[in-house]
């Protein structure tokens, strides 16, 4: 069964949802899985370019532009080009500059992809929207052999980037890196990107093709799309524009569990009810997803973050997915398995769940009395902590409350 777009599942047409200039369609309602559910529908495990949630500023969002308006944005193939250049007291030896014809362009980006480029699994993943947007196969070169194009840095201290805004400031989409990420990624770690391909394909446009940056470590905000400007600088501070609205500009991509569905359900005694969700496998990895589930009296009343019977709950293992059987035949035809990070030279992932991925789970209740429940689930990752921890707070650092789904089971049938 073909999946039905989210688009047209919520039924808010192509531009979707517009809150001052900000398109925000609902989290994704079913996120990349890769496996077939009970209803018998296929999950792909890698999310059709155009079927993400989309999260994009401006008036009008870039992705709307058409014809004569996307090529004076320089968004199409042929007129899309990068300009590097240093500000204040950091320098840069040669600027690559639109006006002399020295910026790049795609095919120059491609044709440095044959040596450089490295292929990667990543969920996009917003820092303030619970549920990954979408899981892709993103095809990049690395930030740092981009800037080397340039020649000699001097007093660089950080990489300020930002993408088309409709010529006006003020829409501006910006992000920024400490040099240090852009050239020296810890041992075994993927560096920042400047990207051009996605599933095998081109970037689509509402993906902020032609050319994006991802960071693979990081939240979405850092991930900025049409890409066109990179600056360097000396200036030592984050100039993010999520560094307003007080986010966290330096939160990087945390483990958390999602419930696919979170609404209450209502099931008779004697049925054996699977719930299923995603784990978002953030910086830390996942060791494991376990669920809690509670006995309520109606009526239910809100649990909150400091009650005891947090400290005494019995949390179970859920079940992980296996890898799917065929992941080959998940991934775009004709890509070579052993070129993508974290996979071995068998074409197979050296662990799994992958970082910076999608982690489908289940979790399988059997004889449940008639009554009143509260089902929860939480992951731990690789450093043992548990959802939410190690941050008390869950907000604006990349959500990650523990969410809960309440169940009404009623007498048999
Ligand atoms: N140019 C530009 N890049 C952007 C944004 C934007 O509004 N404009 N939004 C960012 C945010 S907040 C997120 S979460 C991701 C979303 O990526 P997606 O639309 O591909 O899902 O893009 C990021 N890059
Ligand atoms: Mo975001």
């Amino acid at each position: 069964m073909e999946p039905i777009s989210r688009r047209d599942a919520l039924g808010l047409g192509a531009t979707g949802l517009v809150l001052s200039g900000l398109v925000r369609r609902s989290p994704a309602a079913s996120p990349p899985t890769g496996r077939t559910d009970d209803d018998g529908s296929r999950r792909p495990f890698l999310t059709p370019g155009d079927d993400f949630t989309d999260v994009s500023r401006g008036d009008p969002i870039p992705h709307t532009l058409q014809g004569e308006a996307l090529v004076k944005a320089r968004l199409t193939p042929e007129t899309w080009r990068l300009e590097v250049a240093a500000e204040g007291k950091a320098e840069l030896a040669k600027p690559l500059r639109q006006a002399d014809g020295s910026a790049i362009d795609l095919a120059s980006l491609v044709k440095l992809g044959e040596t450089k480029g490295v292929l990667f699994l990543k969920a996009m993943q917003c820092n303030n929207i619970a549920q990954p947007l979408g899981q892709g196969l993103w095809e990049g070169v690395p930030l740092r052999d981009v800037l080397r194009l340039g020649g000699e840095m001097k007093q660089v201290r950080r990489v300020y980037y930002w993408g088309f805004h409709n010529n006006d400031p003020k829409q501006m989409f910006r992000s920024s890196l400490a040099i240090n990420q852009v050239l020296d990624a810890p041992p075994g770690e993927l560096p920042p990107f400047i990207a051009y391909r996605l599933n095998g394909g081109p970037i689509p446009l509402e993906r902020g093709g032609p050319v994006r940056m991802i960071v693979p470590w990081a939240h979405g905000f850092k991930s900025v799309k049409w890409l066109q400007q990179i600056v360097l600088t000396n200036d030592y501070q984050a100039n993010d524009t999520y560094a307003l609205a007080n986010n966290d500009p330096e939160s990087y991509l945390k483990t958390a569990a999602y419930l696919d569905d979170a609404d209450e359900a209502t099931r008779p005694a004697g049925e054996t009810l699977v719930i299923r969700g995603t784990a978002m496998v953030g910086w830390p990895g996942l060791a494991r997803v376990e669920s809690w589930l509670r006995r309520v009296s109606r009526p239910v009343v809100e649990l909150h973050d400091d009650d005891p019977a947090w400290a005494t709950a019995s949390w179970r293992p859920c079940d992980l997915d296996p890898p799917p059987v065929d992941l080959a035949a998940e991934l775009p035809a004709g890509v070579d398995l052993a070129r993508i990070w974290g996979f071995g030279p068998d074409g197979r992932p050296k662990e799994w769940p992958l970082r910076f991925s999608v982690a489908p789970w289940s979790a399988s209740l059997g004889g449940l009395e008639p009554g009143d429940y509260e089902f929860r689930v939480r992951t731990v990752d690789r450093n043992g902590f548990a959802q939410p921890e190690p941050r008390p707070f869950a907000q604006r650092s990349g959500v990650n409350g523990v969410q809960c789904k309440r169940l009404h089971i009623t007498a048999k049938a």
